[in-house]
């Protein structure tokens, strides 16, 4: 893609920080972190896209632009259990913080259907406009708590395109192969690769 790129990536999120520099630096898109200030809560919704937009309203907002970032990102995930009709999803990270993975295992002891799903919507503001992108992950939770990687509902994970391993089982460049992260983030490059060739556009090629 030439020259590097930096977008400005909006979370508290750690796990996602390292997820996305991995995913993005073959394509010379480098992520600067920034921890949003308290205003950037989040609303409630039950739309990744609608939780992801506000999200992205309020971190274009508040954040300082240096020249240098091509733009502001964000991401809204989630874990959604079929059994529960997609609950936690977007209530995934109060979940996670209360309930946690042995309190979700507990709640499925004895269910049949395991089937789960990461989802997750990545907004990015770019030269004054917005633009999202999403990646899912089919699989089914694991009967018990399995490694040691990665973040999150990772532990009782086990992506249907894998080798029977939980996600924390996985290095971080495996993961990458199934995440709903790695897919919205692949979706993100293509568009990123076009827009800089658009006649529009003063950072590429086409200008
Ligand atoms: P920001 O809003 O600050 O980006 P967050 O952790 O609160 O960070 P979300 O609102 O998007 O992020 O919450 C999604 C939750 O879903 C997250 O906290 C995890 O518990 C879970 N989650 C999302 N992606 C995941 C992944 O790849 N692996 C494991 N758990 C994941």
């Amino acid at each position: 893609m030439g020259e590097t790129t930096t977008i400005l990536f909006v979370t508290s999120n750690q796990g996602k920080i390292a997820e996305a520099k991995e995913a993005l630096r073959p394509y010379g898109i480098d992520i600067e972190s920034y921890n949003p200030i308290p205003e950037i809560d989040e609303i409630q919704s039950s739309d990744l896209v609608v939780v992801a937009a506000d999200k992205l309203m309020k971190a274009a907002s508040n954040s300082n632009l240096s020249s240098s970032i091509l733009g502001v990102m964000v991401e809204d995930a989630g874990f959604f259990l079929d059994e529960y009709e997609g609950f936690p999803g977007v209530y995934s990270s109060y979940v996670h913080k209360t309930l946690g993975i042995s309190g979700v295992l507990r709640s499925l002891k004895g269910i049949e259907n395991r089937n789960a799903s990461f989802r997750c919507v990545i907004g990015i503001h770019i030269d004054g406009e917005n633009f999202f992108f999403e990646g899912t992950c089919n699989g089914i939770v694991s009967d018990e708590i399995r490694g040691k990687n990665g973040f999150g509902y990772d532990p009782i994970f086990i992506p249907n395109e894998g080798d029977g391993r939980t996600f924390a089982e996985m290095k971080l460049e495996e993961k990458e192969i199934f995440s709903h992260r790695a897919k919205a983030l692949k979706a993100f490059v293509s568009f990123l690769e076009e827009w800089k060739q658009s006649p529009t556009s003063n950072h590429g090629n086409g200008s």
